[in-house]
């Protein structure tokens, strides 16, 4: 595996996050139910290590989205694997409706289970409540747009899109709550943060295009990812991230004046292929024990 430790960290952890964390601690106390939002191609690196301890005895689930860019068979290891570590594990591609149908009534079922076992004997009057939490772009406002119908979280391709904690009632008597995507403040790695900013979880501005392009180059060759090489100028898997990008720009005629090959497009360009699902569906981690699938 490729070494990408000499890079600095950007350590990003804005103030708006700083602040939706606080708030989320003080908001907890009043949902009956936590969702948390994880990304099926990297579902350890996606979750927040601090959000269990906040939790309380409240019920959790996590819902790993975004399961169109990820491997089929990858997902369901990850899903036997997280029901074995008995957690609840629910697998989406948020921006299908009909995938998302039945969700909030799993939801509801969750809650009345878990009062039931606290020993709640009156009925609840006031609707459900359900806080859905997840790192930024993870696509927690299209989740929560797709289950009302009128679409009133704004969302888009980009971290940091909700900034404040929005409650949207449904029918049915369930209430969700949007709220800012989060990251924590120490991640300790620069793969870790590489691996997030090209789920697009981190501020596009604060990784070099050229870097995360090499991180993806290298990620493509440890995963032997079956990358249809051909369309991106290469006949198979290029041995340097030079010559991968030499060759896509060569293929898309992406020159500097001078007649000059542009690299640093065609590493833009790489990296919008893989974001848009060009270069197939790709799960950077696999369950412990699971032998790679490619
Ligand atoms: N391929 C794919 N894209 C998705 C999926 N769900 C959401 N997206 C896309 O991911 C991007 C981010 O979606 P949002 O819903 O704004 O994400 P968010 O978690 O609310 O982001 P913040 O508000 O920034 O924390 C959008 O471009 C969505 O279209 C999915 O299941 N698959
Ligand atoms: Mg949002």
């Amino acid at each position: 595996m490729q070494d990408f430790s000499q890079y600095p960290l950007t350590g990003w952890y804005p103030g708006h996050m700083l602040k939706a964390g606080k708030e989320m601690r003080g908001i907890l106390s009043l949902v009956d139910l936590v969702v948390e939002l994880i990304d099926a191609r990297a579902p350890l690196s996606s979750r927040n290590p601090n959000l269990r301890s906040m939790l309380e005895q409240r019920p959790f689930i996590m819902v790993a989205n975004k399961t169109d860019l990820a491997q089929p068979a990858v997902s369901k290891a990850w899903e036997a694997w997280f029901t074995a570590q008995g957690e609840r594990i629910f697998l989406l591609d948020s921006r299908r409706i009909a995938n998302v149908r039945g969700l909030t009534e799993l939801w509801r079922r969750i809650v009345m289970e878990h009062r039931a076992l606290r020993g709640a004997v009156r009925p609840l009057v006031r609707p459900v409540r359900i806080m859905i939490a997840g790192i930024p772009n993870i696509g927690k406002s299209t989740l929560v747009n797709h289950l009302h119908e009128k679409n009133k979280a704004q969302v888009g391709p980009k971290p940091g899109v909700t900034r404040q904690n929005q409650w949207i009632s449904l029918e049915g008597g369930v209430e969700l709550l949007d709220t800012p995507g989060i990251l924590w403040p120490r991640i300790t790695t620069k793969r870790h943060e590489l691996l997030l900013a090209l789920l697009g979880s981190l501020k596009e501005e604060l990784v070099e295009p050229s870097l995360l392009a090499e991180f993806l180059w290298s990620e493509l060759v440890r995963l032997k990812a079956p990358v249809n090489w051909p369309d991106l100028g290469s006949s198979s898997c290029p041995t340097s991230i030079t010559e991968c990008l030499e060759n896509l720009a060569r293929r898309r005629g992406l020159l500097r004046s001078g007649g000059v090959l542009d690299v640093e497009r065609a590493a833009i360009a790489l990296i919008k292929d893989y974001r848009d699902g060009k270069l197939g569906r790709i799960s950077f981690e696999r369950p412990p024990s699971t032998p790679p699938t490619f």
